[in-house]
């Protein structure tokens, strides 16, 4: 294994001229841009977003914009390593955090990227995702698979807030992110899958022959439930932390595709050390206050804050009180590659 490799300005001028005029380049000065040693060098940096900093500049975005002019009316979170503007928060992560004013709806489309969001605050706002009607409370994850038609509503008297978090940078960067649009749906009318055919964990529909389950049999995670099962799991917690991760009821697996979704909570005090991830991470706080240091840098954090860690990242949280995060995460893409990884720090 060489440490040096050789450099371009080695090379004569003539044949460089001569390589450019071919449209061929040298592999080795740059080898190690791309094959680093040991572990990736991400471009993403640790980012912070302070829901009371967003905030205002959401509401201003409500007097500015209407939503007929936005489509979707959503502030995007920008990797600090990329600069404001990038679309991406993580390497294959886009968040946004996104508002309706109340009597508002946001036009039905379908896309390639499938999309998650976590209510954020205001009661009132539902998603329509292929005719099923998702109502949307503080803490909850509603679902908007790749592909599958949604649009927003909002019966309520105040605003409401939700994170979207997309598979979006990786679809722009396989050129395959596109969207069609349509009309509002017609709603079905009956209450969501998670307060009808799953609204116990270990039950789900009795299976006949011919019969087929949904690709995404239940589209929204209510938070109570959440918040309720990492309780019971804390209390027997060795460690007293109790991690949570979202599932497809009928498959047991993952909820999307590339996108995981894993809840946490932390009681006061309480540090929680997790090994290095190969997967790129964000970390939305549902309630609570605390500090997590991300490769050194120290992220103090409050209530309804968004933050994120790089690759192999060494992430240290420290709560401050009790508190409930969800961690946004892609190693579900990552299984699917094969490199998923955990390494002790
Ligand atoms: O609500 O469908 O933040 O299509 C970005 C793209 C939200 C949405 C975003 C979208 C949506």
């Amino acid at each position: 294994m060489s440490e040096q490799l050789g450099t371009l300005e080695e090379l004569p001028q003539d044949y460089r001229d001569d390589m450019t005029k071919a449209g061929v380049a040298p592999l080795w000065p740059m080898m190690r841009n791309v094959l680093p040693h040991g572990a990736p060098k991400p471009v993403t940096k640790p980012g912070h977003w302070s829901y009371p900093a967003l905030r205002p500049l959401l509401l201003r975005a409500g007097e500015l914009t209407p939503v007929e002019k936005a489509e979707r009316r959503v502030l995007v979170l920008s990797d600090p390593g990329r600069g404001t503007g990038a679309m991406q928060a993580t390497s294959s992560i886009y968040l946004g955090m996104q508002l309706l004013l109340p009597g508002e709806s946001a036009p039905a489309h379908k896309h390639t990227p499938s999309a998650a969001r976590i209510i954020v605050e205001g009661t009132g706002g539902f998603t329509v995702v292929d005719g099923e009607k998702l109502p949307m409370q503080d803490g909850d994850l509603v679902l908007t698979p790749g592909g599958d038609w949604h649009d927003h509503g909002h019966e309520g008297s105040a605003p409401v807030v939700w994170l979207d978090a997309l598979d979006l940078p990786l679809f722009v960067y396989l050129e395959g992110s596109y969207a069609i649009e349509g009309p509002l749906q017609a709603q079905r009318n009956r209450p969501d899958a998670s307060a009808v055919e799953y609204l116990a964990a270990g039950l789900a529909p009795s299976r006949r022959l011919g019969s087929s389950t949904r690709r995404y049999p239940m589209m929204r995670y209510p938070w109570k439930n959440t918040e309720a099962a990492l309780r019971r799991m804390a209390e027997f917690a060795e460690d007293g932390v109790a991690e949570l991760d979202y599932i497809n009821p009928e498959t047991g697996r993952d909820v999307l595709p590339t996108m995981g979704f894993t809840a946490m909570m932390l009681r006061a005090g309480q540090t929680d050390a997790p090994p290095l991830r190969s997967a790129s991470a964000a970390f939305h706080v549902v309630k609570g206050r605390g500090e997590t240091i991300v490769d050194g840098q120290r992220i103090e954090w409050g209530p309804k804050d968004t933050f994120t860690a790089p690759v192999f990242a060494e992430i240290t949280h420290k709560a401050h009180e009790e508190s409930f995060l969800v961690r946004i995460h892609d190693r579900p893409l990552q299984d699917k590659l094969g490199y998923y990884e955990e390494r002790a720090r």
